[in-house]
């Protein structure tokens, strides 16, 4: 499972209604331009939280259907319905996906002991693997180098993405638990998590900046930092500037023009602006092209 793996966007229309094929197309992206080693299904990326539990499964379907066996597929099922977790994860078993993974569970103020209860429910509910997905800006939740601990103890829990920019505790964790697999969450912060020797990363950027970031992820596994590091500096300029265009919509105007129809995002998140969409092109013809 370790690896490059893309956050895959989800494309709709301008009514919201999910755009089958866009999202075939920005599979088909990922696989053949990308070239990525797997894809993280249902994520922040893939406006996940905003959908119902029918166009999540329809989303892990198309993303299996047109994926196939060609790369790793991870399903994020995570939900604060703890039964829609289970229902998603038995769904997205069933179609043979890799893994599922699962946000921790945010809104209320979960104790660590029902955090716990709800990763052992969902894994245990079917026969596959598991991997935190731990996004604390997001979601609030944080936990010590011991909780992650108490959730490895389950077998199928096999590792965690780890979305924070708290490289003491990534540090601290890749020491504690060498057989897991730590997934390094933001594309911006790459080369100093591969340098801890992560075991791959998770990101939205990577769905038009792959073959960068793999070679930063090769470079500083190999050592070669000062190389690296030059390609995160390029790198970063571009996040920088699709982080202040709007992420999302930004992502999906450098995909659109690329001929892969990413379409509008799912209200309430609002889709590019005119202006932004022409700034989008510049960003792609600057840092892309
Ligand atoms: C997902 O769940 O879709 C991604 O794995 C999340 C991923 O960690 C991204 N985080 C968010 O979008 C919140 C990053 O790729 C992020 O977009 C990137 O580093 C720019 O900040």
């Amino acid at each position: 499972m370790k690896g490059i793996y893309s956050a895959l966007l989800a494309s709709f229309d301008e009514q919201g209604k999910i755009n089958e094929q866009g999202v075939r197309e920005i599979v088909r992206h990922n696989i053949d331009k990308m070239m990525v080693d797997g894809l993280y299904v249902g994520g922040s990326t893939g406006e996940n939280f905003m959908l119902s539990t029918e166009e999540k499964k329809q989303i892990f379907e198309i993303a299996k259907d047109e994926a196939g066996s060609e790369v790793k597929l991870i399903a994020q099922v995570g939900s604060i319905n703890v039964y829609e977790s289970i229902d998603l994860a038995k769904h997205a078993t069933a179609l043979g996906y890799d893994a599922i993974s699962a946000v921790t569970p945010f809104y209320y103020k979960f104790s660590f002991e029902e955090i716990k209860d709800y990763y052992n429910m969902i894994i245990d509910s079917v026969d596959n693997r598991l991997i935190i997905y731990s996004i604390p800006f997001l979601t609030g939740v944080d936990m010590s180098v011991e909780q992650f601990g108490e959730l490895f103890e389950n077998p199928k829990i096999i590792g965690v993405k780890f979305t924070a920019a708290d490289f003491f505790l990534l540090e601290r964790m890749r020491k504690a638990y060498p057989d897991k697999l730590i997934f390094a969450g933001f594309d911006e912060m790459m080369l100093s998590a591969a340098v801890l020797d992560v075991d791959g990363a998770i990101g939205s950027t990577f769905n038009v900046n792959g073959p960068r970031a793999r070679q930063i992820y090769e470079l500083a596994k190999a050592g070669k930092i000062e190389e690296a590091r030059e390609i995160q500096h390029t790198t970063n300029d571009l996040i920088a500037a699709i982080l202040d265009n709007g992420l999302y919509p930004t992502i999906k105007c450098i995909l659109e023009e690329q001929g892969v129809h990413a379409g509008c995002c799912r209200k309430p998140m609002a889709s590019a602006t005119p202006e932004a969409r022409i700034r989008a092109r510049e960003i792609y013809k600057q840092y892309i092209k």
